[in-house]
């Protein structure tokens, strides 16, 4: 048997900063209000670069930090919710501008936990036979938001990092949840393709991102806190590495499950909520700082949750 282990991490943020301030130049809103009801300081924003861009300079770091070949390459996997196009989806673009010729490549959409759903899938092809391959989070979100709407202009950001997972002999990712609930799909939604064709015009313009902030919250607070209680039940965990929506959200969260906030490291302050990103963009931060080692003597789990709804857990021995 064969399981995955992650060999490198990288990141790739754009370099156009947008600070609180600047962002109170163009709607009616503040550094002091964003900072204290989400901790986000500034974020990057993509000018003319796409997802597909993005997510491209992750995989050249990552086959780069290793000496891979592109051809060695087994699978190009993209968590995204901005891909450029619906087809093709990003994974094929990076798979065909990285030449990994023998790569199978296609997008998970998992909104917010786009990448441990992504990371699940690929360990499942690992131990399947596959050999290594890319898992990569990036997004433009800032296409899909609704520059008009103040409540949620302010919280995301643009933004794309990744892991190369590689076969080993000894388990990495120990165990996994993944979970949605498509009955609730309604509180967080984006990129509405309405329908205008010769036969039926639709008048829904649900393009833009949109939220129900209370009913997305409980859910983070109940259903997601609830999952990952039982999921770690009596392990000893060294570091939780959760989707970056919200510092007050993760303060509540980690109080629920009776841990110190040290062990929950954030970075919404850079870069906001970056939605499929913002796990692998922490992830590879921490390995650079030496914070997390890969050296398979630490316990962390991996907790995506967001639009689906979708949710899930894994635990890492990294
Ligand atoms: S909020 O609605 O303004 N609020 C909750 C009452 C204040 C904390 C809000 C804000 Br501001 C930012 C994020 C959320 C939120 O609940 N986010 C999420 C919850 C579950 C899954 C994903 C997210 C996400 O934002 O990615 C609420």
């Amino acid at each position: 048997m064969r399981y995955g282990k992650i060999t490198a991490t990288a990141r790739y943020l754009p370099t156009k900063v947008v600070t609180n301030d600047a962002l109170a130049q163009l709607m009616d809103t503040s550094d002091d209000w964003i900072q204290s009801r989400t901790g986000i300081k500034e974020r990057r924003i993509a000018e003319a670069e796409n997802t597909s861009d993005l997510c491209l300079k992750v995989a050249q770091q990552l086959i780069e930090k290793q000496t891979i070949a592109p051809e060695t390459l087994d699978f190009v996997i993209v968590a995204t919710m901005s891909a450029d196009y619906t087809s093709p989806s990003v994974a094929c673009q990076v798979q065909g501008a990285l030449g990994a010729v023998n790569a199978l490549a296609f997008d998970v959409t998992a909104a917010c936990s786009g990448f441990v759903y992504a990371l699940a899938t690929a360990e499942n092809f690992i131990r399947s036979g596959l050999t290594r391959g890319l898992v990569i989070g990036g997004e433009k979100i800032s296409k899909l938001i609704d520059w008009q709407d103040r409540t949620t202009a302010v919280l995301f950001g643009d933004g794309a990092a990744g892991v190369l997972l590689e076969a080993a002999a000894k388990p990495s990712i120990i165990k996994q949840v993944l979970k949605a609930d498509g009955t609730r799909g309604d509180s967080l939604t984006a990129g509405y393709r309405v329908t205008k064709t010769a036969f039926y015009q639709e008048a829904n313009e649900k393009n833009k991102l949109a939220m129900n902030g209370r009913a997305i919250y409980d859910f983070a607070l109940n259903d997601v806190t609830k999952c990952l209680k039982t999921f770690v039940g009596e392990e000893t965990i060294d570091y939780y590495l959760f989707h970056q929506a919200n510092e007050r959200i993760i303060q509540k969260m980690a109080r629920k499950l009776k841990e110190p906030i040290e062990k929950f490291p954030m970075n919404l302050a850079n870069y906001g909520n970056t939605s499929a990103a913002s796990i692998p963009i922490l992830l590879d931060e921490l390995v650079e700082a030496e914070t997390i080692r890969l050296d398979g003597t630490q316990k962390v789990v991996f907790t995506g949750y967001g639009g689906g709804l979708t949710w899930g857990n894994l635990l890492l021995e990294l």
